[in-house]
């Protein structure tokens, strides 16, 4: 019988080997190992066995398991690992292969717009800076002519980072503190716009996004008057929306300008006429500007008897809404891919 369990072994042992697949392998520990199996056969035997025989051939029968059950498990990892690399060359992906044209993508419709913005403004003589998005609460308002408990503060509902001592540190309202950045950075004279994007704790809504995007404009020279501001914002109007569009500037209240004002212009939909967009006025607001501050300008070391100058700044998601027609900001950050890819 020993013998027996030694041929059944080694005949087990070729047999797992052989196995092509999975499923050989599967129905052969069936055969070999199961209830009706050929172990199980020999199992039922050791019954009518001697005591001492029973026990030196029921030990046989134990280790031919061992030696079945780790030849099944070498051969099943063995065979796994060949269908693992079938499948995954079956399913590489040739990067470099061309497949069928799907259309290129393109910029989304507010880079587009400040990308279009810069253009204009560098057009204009004016260069392009940039500023950080997380700021101190020095640069985005005490800087600006608004120090802390300043009542202007609650025209920026702010968003605070848990940083450096409580409300120091915040995420920018608006691209102003970049006027103090570049003042720092530079001497006059200055020329320069500055793109970014902005937070606050806004409500989404039709016109409102928590995170947006605005384009300050920054000019310190010699001689430099309000009408100076007037000429430029109405230069900047008709090179952007066409020679048929002009601008007003209405009185207005910013802490870092003096006198300051909101700028609009000629609603782009009925040219002035008078339509639903604009509320039958034919006008339209962009944003706001005016006379840089003498304290703004003493924050950062200029005299003020020297240098004078005009900022403003303006959304740029609302001026895509305008220029294209929509109704909803959120529309611009859904990223629906129809809406996006109608630009
Ligand atoms: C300012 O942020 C001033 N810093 C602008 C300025 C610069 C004035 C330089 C004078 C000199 P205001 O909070 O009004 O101003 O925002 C300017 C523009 O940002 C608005 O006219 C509007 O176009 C846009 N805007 C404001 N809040 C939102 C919002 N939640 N979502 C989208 N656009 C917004």
């Amino acid at each position: 019988m020993i013998d027996d369990l030694h041929d059944l072994a080694s005949a087990a042992t070729a047999r797992i080997e052989a196995a092509s697949s999975l499923d050989d392998l599967r129905a052969l520990e069936a055969d070999l190992l199961g209830k009706k199996g050929r172990l199980a056969e020999v199992k039922k035997q050791l019954g009518g066995l001697e005591p001492d025989e029973r026990r030196a051939v029921g030990q046989q029968v134990n280790d031919v398991r061992t030696t079945i059950e780790t030849a099944v498990g070498a051969k099943r990892a063995e065979l796994e690992g060949e269908a693992r690399r079938a499948r995954l060359e079956a399913e590489r992906l040739d990067l470099t292969e061309l497949g069928p044209f799907r259309g290129r993508g393109h910029l989304h419709l507010v880079t587009q717009t400040q990308e279009r913005l810069e253009d204009v403004f560098v057009g204009l003589g004016f260069t392009v800076s940039e500023g950080p998005e997380v700021e101190t609460d020095w640069y985005n308002f005490e800087a600006l002519n608004i120090p802390p408990s300043h009542p202007a503060r609650g025209m920026w509902d702010t968003l605070y980072v848990d940083a450096g001592a409580p409300q120091t540190v915040l995420l920018r309202t608006h691209t102003s503190p970049v006027q103090i950045r570049v003042m720092q950075r530079q001497e006059p004279p200055i020329y320069s716009v500055m793109p970014g994007r902005v937070y606050r704790r806004d409500t989404a809504d039709a016109s409102h996004m928590p995170v947006f995007h605005q384009i300050e404009g920054l000019v310190v020279d010699r001689g430099i008057s309000f009408a100076d501001l007037a000429g430029t914002l109405e230069a900047f109007t008709s090179a952007y929306f066409g020679g048929s569009i002009h601008s007003r500037l209405r009185p207005s209240y910013f802490p870092f300008t003096e006198p300051s004002a909101e700028y609009d212009i000629n609603c782009v939909f009925c040219e002035g006429r008078g339509c639903r967009t604009c509320g039958q006025t034919g006008w339209l607001e962009l944003g706001g500007c005016g006379m840089v501050h003498p304290n703004v300008l003493a924050a950062v070391g200029l005299d003020s008897e020297t240098w004078s100058g005009f900022a403003f700044g303006f959304g740029i998601d609302r001026l895509a809404l305008m220029r294209h027609g929509v109704d909803d900001i959120r529309e611009l950050f859904t990223n629906d891919v129809r809406f996006l890819s109608e630009f």
